[in-house]
């Protein structure tokens, strides 16, 4: 599994700088996903501003991860992570009717972020092998990615336990990302 990540960040996103935030409410399956990838030594930490980052670098791709949901007053921290942010992954827990609300509520923040506003988004319909979790299709209506204009956004359902669905996911966002680049558009200027 972890030769083919590899293989695909070697192939796809090349000696190009990338920067892949991934976030979503805690236990959405964030740091299994990280873990799963097997690119490199996850390196946790616990900055004074109060929210624990995990990141991973593999080659020049370098991916932070964090819980959103927290405290509001943070929200405004997590901008020094978001600046020249080329892929957005949001993971949400199929499983978690209870919380979608919530996690639509993140997400929305967070896409409108000025620093995030060129970023593509892939979004993980996690704990696919859960009975009664809900179908890519109902997290998509119920995160509101339907109603989004002018991004390029794609959703993949996943079970990070066995590695289900990340390839084809990482797929979508390593090509759309060799694309957006392809085209010539500049991370400062507005992409679509
Ligand atoms: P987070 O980093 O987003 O907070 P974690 O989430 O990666 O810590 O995962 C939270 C819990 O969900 C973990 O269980 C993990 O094993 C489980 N999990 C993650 N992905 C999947 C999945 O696709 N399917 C199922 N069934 N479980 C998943 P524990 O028990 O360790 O808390
Ligand atoms: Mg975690």
């Amino acid at each position: 599994m972890g030769q083919t990540f590899r293989k695909l960040f070697d192939t796809f996103f090349g000696n190009q700088e990338m920067r892949v935030v991934m976030l979503g409410l805690d236990a959405a399956g964030k740091t299994t996903i990280l873990y799963k990838l097997h690119i490199g030594e996850v390196l946790s930490t616990v900055p004074t501003i109060g929210f624990n980052v995990e990141k991973v670098q593999y080659k020049n791709v370098m991916f932070t991860v964090w819980d959103v949901g927290g405290q509001e007053k943070l929200r405004p921290l997590w901008r020094h992570y978001f600046n020249n942010t080329d892929g957005l992954i949001y993971v949400v827990d199929s499983l978690d009717r209870e919380r979608i609300g919530k996690a639509k509520q993140e997400f929305q923040e967070i896409i409108k972020d000025p620093f995030m506003l060129n970023s593509v988004i892939l979004v993980f319909a996690n704990k696919q092998d859960m009975r009664g979790a809900m179908s890519p299709r109902e997290v998509c209506e119920g995160l509101g990615l339907l109603d989004l204009k002018n991004r390029k956004w794609h959703i993949q359902g996943t079970c990070a336990l066995q590695g289900d669905g990340l390839y084809e996911g990482l797929d979508w966002l390593s090509s759309t990302l060799k694309e957006v680049r392809a085209a010539g558009f500049s991370s400062a200027g507005p992409l679509f």
